[in-house]
């Protein structure tokens, strides 16, 4: 029998993408149930070419599930995974809430899919979209090099801060649109845009060096959770991260600007073959074309766009590289639809 999945939060922006996917992959599964909290329940959403109505959350919409994704907030997954795996169904969280764990596997699919097999909790978990936007094009040269060492910066979308997220960035585009007096003073800005949103400063005509919450020593979350979450995944505990975190104003995919050290002597053109070669990778590497990743041309994307690559002029063991992802499917949806897909196929005799 084909597996029976239920999708819990299929009615977000993450939902939304999650069922294009589902849509449109190949289909591996029996029934598709939604769920959502009781506040969207009711609605009718099409998937599989199909109106399927989504059902309120309750512990009955795991009944005979063999697999549940979850596109929630990550109090809820903490709340419903587990009453998931009780009911026998294999929970697949694209949350915070399991990350750190460590009886919980942190996925991604081209990078660690053996690891989908070992689930002590029956839980399994992708990481945030920022280490999503890059880690498979490092896990990609870390198995030709060893990877040893990573200095990153980000160039977050608004999205990654949720549906309030790109609001206030269209909204505070359409305060600053058109008014070429604006940028030159310190504070023009800040004085049209209004309401800030979710983000601690003016994103429009702007960029903000800050995404998470407030961490230890200076720190943001983010900025550890990149860190945490590149050595769970790439299986490297003692992997040297420094991240530092900037939103900037672009409505959807994130980039980074990456300087990886590795074990060995690197070479451009090779590194570049692994990047083209590797799944889940397109290489757009032509500078003297012009041609090079940008989150705009990434938007609404799968792939993992790498380009900029360069052997460090100081250094011939490190590379510098500019990745951009979307950060709502691979960066969310696609990652967990791919998970989703591995536990498929594991539990399909
Ligand atoms: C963001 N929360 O703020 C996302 C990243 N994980 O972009």
């Amino acid at each position: 029998r084909a597996p029976t999945l239920a999708v819990v939060g299929a009615t977000g922006a993450v939902g939304a993408a999650l069922l294009d996917l589902l849509s449109t992959r190949r289909d591996v599964y029996g029934e598709i149930r939604l769920a959502a909290s009781p506040r969207s329940a009711g609605r009718t959403l099409r998937v599989r070419g199909e109106d399927v109505q989504v059902a309120a959350l309750a512990p009955e919409v795991f009944d005979g599930a063999d697999i549940a994704m979850f596109a929630v907030p990550p109090a809820v997954a903490a709340r419903w995974a587990p009453v998931a795996v009780t009911r026998g169904a294999v929970a697949v969280d694209g949350s915070p809430a399991f990350r750190a764990a460590p009886d919980v596997p942190l996925i991604v699919p081209e990078v660690n899919p053996g690891l989908v097999r070992d689930r002590p909790r029956g839980v399994l978990a992708g990481p945030g979209c920022t280490t999503l936007s890059m880690i498979v094009a490092l896990g990609a040269l870390h198995e030709r090099y060893g990877l040893r060492e990573l200095v990153v910066a980000s160039y977050q979308a608004a999205s990654g801060a949720g549906r309030a997220g790109t609001d206030t960035l269209y909204a505070q585009l359409e305060k600053v649109g058109g008014d070429r007096a604006l940028g030159h003073r310190a504070g023009d800005v800040r004085g049209v845009v209004g309401d800030l949103g979710p983000f601690p400063a003016p994103l429009a005509l702007n960029v903000v060096p800050w995404t998470g919450d407030p961490a230890e020593d200076g720190w943001g979350s983010e900025e550890l959770s990149i860190r945490d979450e590149c050595r769970k995944v790439l299986g490297l505990p003692e992997l040297k991260v420094t991240a530092t975190c900037v939103r900037v104003p672009v409505v959807t995919a994130h980039s980074v600007a990456v300087h990886a050290v590795f074990g060995e002597r690197v070479h451009r053109r090779e590194a570049q073959d692994v990047l083209a070669r590797s799944p889940g990778v397109v290489l757009c590497d032509n500078p003297e074309m012009l041609e090079f990743p940008t989150p705009s041309d990434a938007a609404g994307t799968d792939p993992t766009w790498a380009g900029r690559v360069r052997r460090s002029l100081d250094d011939p063991r490190a590379l510098e590289l500019f990745l951009c992802g979307d950060n709502l499917r691979k960066g969310a949806a696609l990652n967990t639809v791919q998970i989703a897909e591995l536990v498929a196929a594991d539990l399909t005799p």
